[in-house]
């Protein structure tokens, strides 16, 4: 049996681990951290050298001396192998291989680096005349059309099977539009995507336990959730600060 332990930091993307291991029906611990008030607080920086969640420990076999490992691909990979006997995961000898294998990896590192970026330009001006904030909008929009086309013409990202693909890719669509908001009303593919997604029990139960406060229903609505209130605390300590100097 397995002794997993997974840190997750409320309303974030560790959200994707517990729902791997409630559609693998892994038992786990789940410890939750609170944002303070928008970054990692002392105890989750104090577990691994970025400070950043999700982290697994995993103490199957070695109590003293637990593994901490971060990077939910990494953590979400590791789980799948190691006890989910593959599931969940395409093998190279199937079809969809190659699209199990781009999906998987594609909200976590193309598209959350664009939302970096439009969230970056946006600190600084949302005016649309400027060439920055075209320039990262535009990529936006073509992020967010070639998803779609993906998730309206296939039931889920890698095909015909629900995989690891559709679970690392849900959290930039959802609650991390608390943090950089789009619209979504014009893709209809990745409404009704999220929809079969997120009606999922494991989806459900892993929300319920990890973030109960967030509503499902505006996570996943056209417009939006309202934004994380984390940030304006931030804006006014660094406010407070910058008067201080
Ligand atoms: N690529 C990493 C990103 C980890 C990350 O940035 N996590 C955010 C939560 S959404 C975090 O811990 N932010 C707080 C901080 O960095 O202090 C992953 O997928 O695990």
């Amino acid at each position: 049996m397995p002794s997993l332990t997974v840190h997750h930091l409320q309303v974030g993307q560790g959200e994707r681990v517990p729902w791997l291991l409630e559609e693998l029906n892994i038992p786990y611990e789940l410890k939750l951290h609170q944002r303070n008030p928008l970054f990692s607080p002392p105890d989750l920086k104090a577990l691994h050298p970025m400070g950043a969640s999700p982290v697994l420990e995993d103490a199957t076999g070695n109590t003293e001396k637990p593994l901490i490992l971060g990077e939910s691909g990494a953590i979400v990979e590791y789980i799948i192998n190691k006890y989910g006997d593959g599931r969940l995961a395409l093998k190279p000898d199937h079809p969809n291989y190659a699209d199990y294998l781009y999906w998987f990896h594609f909200s976590n590192s193309n598209f959350q680096g664009v939302i970096g970026r439009v969230m970056t330009v946006y600190g600084v001006t949302q005016d649309s005349s400027n060439l920055r904030v075209k320039t990262v909008e535009d990529r936006l929009h073509v992020a967010l059309a070639h998803f779609n086309k993906r998730v309206a013409e296939n039931t889920w990202l890698a095909g015909d099977e629900f995989t690891a693909a559709d679970v690392m890719s849900v959290f930039s669509f959802t609650t991390m539009r608390k943090f950089q908001n789009f619209d979504l009303s014009q893709y209809q593919g990745i409404l009704d995507w999220l929809k079969r997604c997120t009606d999922r029990p494991a989806y459900r139960t892993a929300m319920k336990k990890g973030d109960p406060e967030l509503d499902i229903e505006e996570l996943i609505s056209p417009k939006g959730p309202a934004k994380f209130e984390g940030f304006a605390k931030m804006v006014a300590l660094l406010q407070q600060k910058k008067k201080k100097l």
